[in-house]
């Protein structure tokens, strides 16, 4: 099975350790056959990116002809380009993708899974929320059950940012560390405005509540300006908060309370709390960094393999 890497920044260099280091049964057979980022495509597998081609990701797509393309490339929240037209392609052509890139499916979430379904190709996206933290395929295990509502953490830049502020640093300072720990997106500000939780709770809205809806119309606030001093004084945190139900979606600053269970999530943490007919789970693990976001697209290749749809 061949696979083309689009992105190879902090994500694709660790989904590539982690093919090559994780012994898994059913990698056995799979091998990268080409990556490709701005500079090209390079078509061996080793560490360090030596572009053959200067061509794009569509051009590379019929070079190399993969069975699997896993998308690791910055977000494009304009247009979602080049990664939407690589997946629409991909897929009518039955090529399987797996993405940790929110941009596409946060814009366009109906077309492309409909793309799939017509021609009977997969797209996995687990790291595109909660990085490999399950959220996507937590879903996939909870069946017939009926969500009432979704809510939680689900930026781990901006939870970083606030947790380190409370601690005395400042804004600037805490992104810098963000940045640094390769928890922040190539441009911060989609982390600080609130975009990235945005595309993120749009994607579990589509999932969980079947809302086929676009970034675009969902409301969200950063926490650009935030003042944390009162909250702190009076007990509590602010985090920025994401939520979720049939009819309603949005991501803003909250003050959050010691009985809430979400004042303890700190730090690159994320959480997601799902309230249904039959019990309410809540989940808490990294939702950024390197390592966690590529094992997001690893576990999906896993699942692929083991024939999950
Ligand atoms: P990085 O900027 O290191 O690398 C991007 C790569 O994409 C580069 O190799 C670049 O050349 C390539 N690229 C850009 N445009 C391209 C194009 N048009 N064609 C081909 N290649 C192109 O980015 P990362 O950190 O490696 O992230 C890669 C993707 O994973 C992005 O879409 C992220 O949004 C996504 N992701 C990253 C996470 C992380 O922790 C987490 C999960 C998904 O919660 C938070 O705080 C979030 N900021 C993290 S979410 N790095």
């Amino acid at each position: 099975m061949k696979l083309m890497l689009v992105g190879y920044g902090n994500v694709g260099k660790a989904f590539r350790k982690l093919l090559h280091e994780k012994k898994v049964k059913e990698l056995e057979n799979v091998k990268i056959a080409g990556i490709v980022t701005t500079r090209g495509l390079m078509l061996k597998d080793q560490e360090a990116f030596v572009p053959d081609k200067k061509i794009n990701a569509l051009e590379a797509l019929d070079e190399v002809q993969p069975d699997v393309v896993v998308d690791m490339a910055s977000a494009n929240y304009k247009t979602g380009e080049p990664s939407l037209s690589l997946y629409l392609t991909a897929l009518k052509r039955g090529i399987h993708v797996i993405t940790t890139n929110k941009a596409p499916l946060a814009l366009k979430y109906k077309e492309i899974i409909n793309t799939a379904i017509s021609h009977g190709s997969k797209i996995f996206f687990q790291a595109t929320v909660m990085s490999g933290t399950p959220s996507i395929n937590l879903y996939r295990i909870l069946p017939a059950m009926k969500v009432r509502k979704i809510r939680g953490i689900l930026n781990g830049t901006t939870n970083y940012i606030l947790t380190r502020m409370s601690q005395g640093l400042s804004f600037n300072e805490a992104l810098k560390e963000a940045q640094e720990l390769g928890y922040a997106e190539r441009d911060p500000t989609l982390d600080i405005n609130g975009f990235d939780a945005a595309g993120k709770i749009t994607i579990l809205s589509n999932v969980y509540f079947s809302r086929g809806i676009s970034i675009n119309e969902v409301k969200f606030e950063g926490i650009g300006n935030i003042e944390i001093g009162d909250a702190l004084k009076r007990g509590n945190k602010i985090k920025l908060i994401a939520y979720a139900d049939e009819n309603e979606t949005y991501v803003k600053p909250m003050e959050i309370t010691k009985e809430d269970f979400l004042y303890n999530v700190d730090g690159v943490n994320n959480a997601l709390e799902i309230e249904s007919d039959i019990q309410k789970i809540t989940i808490v693990g990294p939702g950024a960094g390197p390592l966690n976001a590529a094992y997001g697209a690893f576990s999906d290749l896993i699942l692929l393999l083991r024939g999950e749809n």
